[in-house]
């Protein structure tokens, strides 16, 4: 049975709601109170489609929190286990945003977009009170604010070609997870080299509504022969790719560490983040979980919370998130596990409806 949101002032619609739903939106979900699609062809066809071609994703849920003013630099490292001592202009720094107990609160995107200003690209939980309550509690002199920006992807093999098409030669001298200004039509649209899909691709930071939908105008006219189409992040896509999503696969009782993110979590003693000594600790004395891959035993799942896992017996874990992959030819976990339970190859189980399905354990990302 379908079922149908009830839109909202408080489940906010986008600049592009009315494009997607011209063009055919099969279904949405809801990201930061606002609208994100799901499927357009269905997640099979959108997944083929995304590997071949380009497709433009309404990714407007990916809010910015905007944090300027003396403070900001200070406020950013509070919260984040990154180290951003060093970050640079015009780069995009993917910095977990922990809490004082070490717990993963966020998985943004950060970019520096002027010396006493940052944006902080977020996943599904509210950043931007986390935000105000240390800015009030230290008292800091900063400006919290959510503007006006919403980000178009433009993703897919075929997404260079289609965007030297609108913005010239040298958006292709962009480098991965590096931002710029580029004009259209006069306006100056902040673009990275990003996407949460690993098929390439770029983002725009539309900041201008009007301008905006003429950009997503020219993007599918321009695309035409490209076979451009509406789409949005894939769950095949991304669980194949080993892109780990905000809850779902981890949420505020799981560190950094415990999701494989140690590259993210920096031991810098010249910085300063809440956390930070017990995420010490815990990187001394090692994890006693972390994620995984599974390997399922079942031709469709759709996982609507996280599920047990077994070994004979005894509890090892949850599956946080499943998909069938037609790639893979089978279906692709990603599970929370024991550390003292992982064992690559080995026969686990799990129930699903009331039915037992068999699991083995892999090593993420996935390989074939
Ligand atoms: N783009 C922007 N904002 C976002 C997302 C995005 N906000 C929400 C969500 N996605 C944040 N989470 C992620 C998770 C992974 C990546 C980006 C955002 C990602 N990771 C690369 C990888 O895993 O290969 C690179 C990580 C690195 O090396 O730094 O792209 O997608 N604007």
């Amino acid at each position: 049975m379908n079922h149908f949101i009830a839109k909202s002032a408080r489940v906010r619609s986008t600049p592009f709601t009315q494009r997607i739903e011209d063009y055919g939106v099969q279904s949405y979900t809801v990201y930061n109170h606002m609208l994100l699609p799901a499927s357009f062809h269905g997640v099979v066809d959108d997944c083929n489609h995304l590997k071949k071609n380009v497709q433009l994703w309404d990714v407007s849920v990916e809010r910015q929190v905007q944090i300027k003013g003396p403070d900001a630099d200070f406020l950013a490292q509070l919260m984040t286990c990154r180290d951003l001592s060093h970050a640079k202009d015009h780069v995009c720094y993917y910095a977990p945003i922990v809490d004082e107990q070490g717990k993963i609160l966020n998985d943004p995107l950060v970019m520096k977009i002027q010396p006493d200003t940052w944006w902080i690209s977020i996943a599904d939980t509210d950043v931007l009170l986390y935000a105000k309550g240390i800015a009030i509690g230290k008292n800091l002199d900063v400006e919290i604010t959510e503007p006006n920006v919403n980000p178009l992807a433009v993703q897919g093999p075929k997404s260079f070609e289609l965007m030297k098409r609108i913005f010239g030669e040298e958006i292709l001298n962009l480098k991965f997870f590096h931002f710029k200004r580029f004009d259209f039509q006069g306006h100056p649209f902040l673009i990275a080299r990003s996407g949460w899909s690993k098929q390439g691709g770029f983002e725009i930071y539309v900041d201008n509504d009007e301008i905006g939908l003429l950009l997503y105008d020219q993007l599918m006219k321009e695309g035409k022969d490209l076979e451009v189409r509406p789409g949005c992040p894939n769950l095949i896509e991304r669980i194949e790719s080993g892109l780990l999503s905000y809850g779902n696969d981890m949420d505020m009782n799981d560190t950094p560490l415990e999701c494989g993110l140690d590259n993210f979590v920096s031991l810098n003693p010249d910085i300063e983040y809440l956390g930070k000594d017990i995420l010490q600790k815990q990187k001394n004395e090692g994890v006693s979980r972390s994620l995984v891959g599974l390997l399922l035993d079942i031709k469709e799942i759709s996982v609507t919370q996280h599920l047990p896992i077994m070994k004979e017996d005894r509890f090892i874990g949850t599956l946080r998130s499943a998909c069938f992959s037609p790639n893979f030819n089978q279906c692709l976990g990603i599970a929370m596990i024991d550390k003292s339970h992982q064992i690559l190859d080995q026969d686990l189980s799990l129930e699903i409806n009331g039915k037992k399905i068999s699991a083995k354990m892999t090593n993420l990302p996935f390989q074939k």
